[in-house]
């Protein structure tokens, strides 16, 4: 790629700085939720020196400040298509598959995302994408309705559909086209306070499910989300109230742990915003909440397997609890099964590490994989928790639920079509589990050529 283009690290850069921008002059609160997160986030590294430098030995520590995640919800195949080759120009590719069906919410997604270790260590922004499953919808009058106020809608600027196209042929962007981009695909993802159909219309869909109407009647995929990631959930949760938010009742994904791993995640509450209709109306719309993760070790797909059957026993044998502390006890308890320090889960094949050379190290021949253990215990080779870059499905369900006020449909039960979603975005998603595997294998290959000298 010629220098003369700028890098699509940068464009991601700036895009995600300029989202979080607008987000804060909409949605006052994040702004709020963004200060309290780097309060904590400063008095954990004060209070944990071994910590933050780890962090800092794994480039964590500096991309933290910029750490965040959005989303939102498209309603077609189109639309869904043209967004692939937006966030393409920034570097970010569809990243797994997640069908929300199964929890009542008709959409399913993938999220867009880089994928290069050094594009994660720049700006790791992430972006959570539906798509509205109006197959789904039963009464053939809304799908109907439904699919021709999404055909007559256009969520794209002439500009940013030019640039898209300019960046395809040439393989980059000058800095003014890029920083002309920044500014034109903002715009597809802005807030409208005008619905384009009028209240009665927004009803019908809205009686149907909350999230059709969210996704139909509005000029775009408004953002409904930004979320940065914090060193301490707990404790962001508890000082929420003192900041004037109110979260959601229970932090989702796994316990607290020494290890943490995947990824912990609350929200607050949608607010209530008032929307005119087209047929001068007023109403009320709520779809754009706060929220906050916390992330850990990417874990295997045998640590996956040993997550998903816990946090299934633990729903099992416990309703969740709507006190957070009982549910994280309860949690707690039964997440002792998973081994809770580095070491075993290496060995185990539970989760996922980097490997380096320490400086100086040498070895002579070939070194077998029963010798890498050795060579990590002789302080030759370190490892470091590779960290989790995706969602969790069960965990994304209870963020959509807890801001569509409990109104599930259960007969949309598990549903999983990721051919159809993947002809949608006219490419296949990415296996996130192959990425990481390839990510720790090219890790320790590098570590053992340099130990070769
Ligand atoms: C997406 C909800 C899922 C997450 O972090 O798991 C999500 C939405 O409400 O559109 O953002
Ligand atoms: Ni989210």
């Amino acid at each position: 790629m010629s220098s003369a283009y700028v890098s699509s690290d940068d464009i991601r850069d700036q895009f995600s700085s300029a989202m979080s921008a607008m987000y804060q002059q909409e949605v006052p609160q994040y702004g709020t939720l963004l200060s309290l997160v780097e309060t904590v986030n400063q008095e954990v590294l004060t209070a944990n020196p071994a910590l933050n430098s780890e962090l800092q030995h794994s480039d964590e520590l500096a991309r933290i400040n910029v750490e965040r995640h959005g989303a939102i919800r498209v309603g077609s195949a189109e639309e869904l298509a043209i967004l692939r080759r937006m966030f393409a120009v920034m570097g970010m590719a569809p990243v797994g598959y997640y069908d929300l069906s199964a929890a009542g919410v008709p959409v399913h997604s993938t999220a867009f995302r880089p994928i290069a270790d050094e594009a994660l260590k720049r700006n790791p922004f992430r972006v959570f994408t539906s798509l509205l499953r109006l197959e789904l919808i039963e009464k053939a009058e809304f799908r109907e309705q439904a699919s021709a106020i999404l055909r007559a809608r256009n969520i794209f600027t002439p500009n940013v559909k030019a640039l898209i196209e300019r960046f395809e042929q040439q393989g980059g962007l000058s800095a003014a086209d890029a920083e002309q981009f920044v500014n034109e695909a903002l715009e597809t993802f802005r807030w409208h306070d005008n619905a384009t159909v009028d209240l009665a219309t927004y009803e019908r869909l809205h009686n149907e499910h909350r999230l059709i109407a969210d996704v139909v009647c509005f000029r775009g995929p408004h953002i409904n989300h930004l979320t940065p990631r914090t060193l301490d959930i707990d404790e962001v949760q508890r000082r929420m109230p003192s900041v004037g938010i109110d979260p959601k009742a229970t932090i989702e994904g796994p316990p607290r742990r020494d290890c943490p791993i995947l990824l912990r995640q609350t929200s607050f509450k949608a607010l209530e915003e008032t929307i005119a209709f087209a047929d001068a109306a007023e109403g009320k719309h709520t779809a754009r909440f706060g929220e906050i993760e916390q992330r850990g070790i990417a874990l295997t797909a045998k640590g996956r397997e040993l997550y998903d059957r816990l946090l299934a026993s633990a729903k099992q044998n416990a309703p969740m609890a709507a006190d957070n502390d009982a549910h994280q006890a309860h949690l707690a308890k039964v997440f002792k099964a998973f081994p809770d320090d580095y070491s075993t889960l290496r060995r185990e094949a539970l989760a996922f590490f980097h490997y380096q050379a320490v400086s100086g190290a040498r070895t002579e021949g070939p070194v077998t994989p029963e010798q890498v253990d050795n060579l990590i215990e002789q302080g030759a080779i370190a490892v470091t928790p590779m960290i989790y870059e995706d969602f969790l499905p069960v965990s994304a369900a209870g963020i959509f639920q807890s801001n569509l006020g409990g109104n599930s449909h259960d007969h949309y039960a598990s549903n999983a079509s990721q051919d159809q979603f993947e002809q949608a975005l006219g490419v296949a998603v990415i296996d996130e589990i192959e990425l990481y595997t390839q990510r720790q294998q090219a890790s320790l290959e590098r570590a053992l050529v340099k130990l070769a000298g």
